[in-house]
């Protein structure tokens, strides 16, 4: 059976042989809604996320580079607007990859890997004014049965060296925020952006009670899953490749409320952001380097 795939000039969806599905705007290469086999949503995106390109997607995995937040004392990133241009940007679509389901398996081996470019070749005036560095990145989006792939690969196609960060913002949709836990960051440091961006260190598994947002040093190392459980199951694990840190973020109710993309206003209870990246620090790319990292998300 055939993966079917459609693309038009501002998104791209495919729908694997058993009925799980993937669709990515153009627009920020963002990842806009991933379903699994029965149709049932797995990402969080807002009732009113602009999906114009007239703003960065709220909701879904938004592409975070080459600045996560803001970094006024990076003086090459300072004026970059928060998160970078990335998920602000129209990627092109530069094709895709599927292993069809062989006859002797049937259906549960599909799987489509989705390719996505920018580069400082397509990149709009004011980004490279405002990052003049020659670059090229390839965006790769996978989908199979049970999970969700997205990786980035950045080169530096110039003759200055460049530092940069990278997250994958995802949004995962939960039904209830209140039986939700996270674990694998037990005993981690983390930098709690809602207390005065002390350092403090994990204790047990992540509960949200409140505005969260923290990102976090994993102490378990690169290998241990990130796993969001739900009414004791699990229903999400993170397993990340060359991304060393874990943003989680929960924006409770004043800052949802203070979001005008954020709809229902009582969607926080229905979505946590766990999102992998390396964004403690910078990564630095001497002329022709490239770096790659990368996140599956299992279900
Ligand atoms: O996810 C962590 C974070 O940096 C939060 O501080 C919050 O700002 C969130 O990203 C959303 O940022 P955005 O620019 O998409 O509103």
């Amino acid at each position: 059976p055939q993966v079917n795939f459609t693309h038009n000039n501002s998104r791209v969806s495919a729908v694997l042989p058993s009925g799980e599905s993937v669709e990515v705007l153009l627009f920020g290469a963002t990842v806009i809604s991933w379903k699994d086999c029965a149709g049932n949503e797995k990402l969080w995106l807002s009732d009113v996320a602009k999906l114009d390109g007239s703003k960065a997607v709220r909701g879904g995995i938004p592409l975070v580079f080459p600045v996560f937040g803001t970094a006024p004392d990076h003086a090459a990133t300072s004026k970059l607007p928060s998160h970078g241009f990335a998920r602000n940007t129209k990627w092109e679509f530069l094709g895709r990859s599927s292993s069809e389901s062989s006859p002797s398996t049937g259906a549960s081996d599909a799987s489509i890997k989705l390719d996505f470019g920018l580069s400082s070749a397509t990149l709009d005036d004011k980004s490279k004014e405002l990052w003049p560095y020659t670059f090229s990145a390839i965006y790769s989006v996978t989908l199979t049965p049970d999970s969700l792939g997205t990786g980035i690969v950045v080169t530096n196609d110039g003759d200055k060296p460049f530092e940069c960060q990278v997250l994958m913002h995802t949004y995962l949709r939960v039904k209830d925020i209140a039986k939700v836990e996270v674990t694998g960051l037990e005993d981690s440091e983390y930098i709690d952006k809602v207390d005065g961006a002390k350092t403090k260190k994990q204790s047990g598994a992540i509960t949200i009670t409140g505005e969260t947002d923290r990102v976090y040093q994993p102490a378990k190392g690169p290998s241990e899953p990130v796993v969001v459980i739900e009414s004791g199951e699990t229903v999400f694990s993170v397993v990340r490749d060359n991304l060393k840190d874990v943003v989680v973020w929960n924006p409770w109710t004043e800052k949802a409320a203070g979001m005008g993309d954020f709809e229902p206003k009582t969607g926080w209870k229905n979505m946590i952001c766990v999102e992998a990246g390396s964004v403690r620090g910078w990564t630095a790319l001497e002329p022709n380097d490239t770096y790659q990292g990368a996140q599956t998300i299992s279900v």
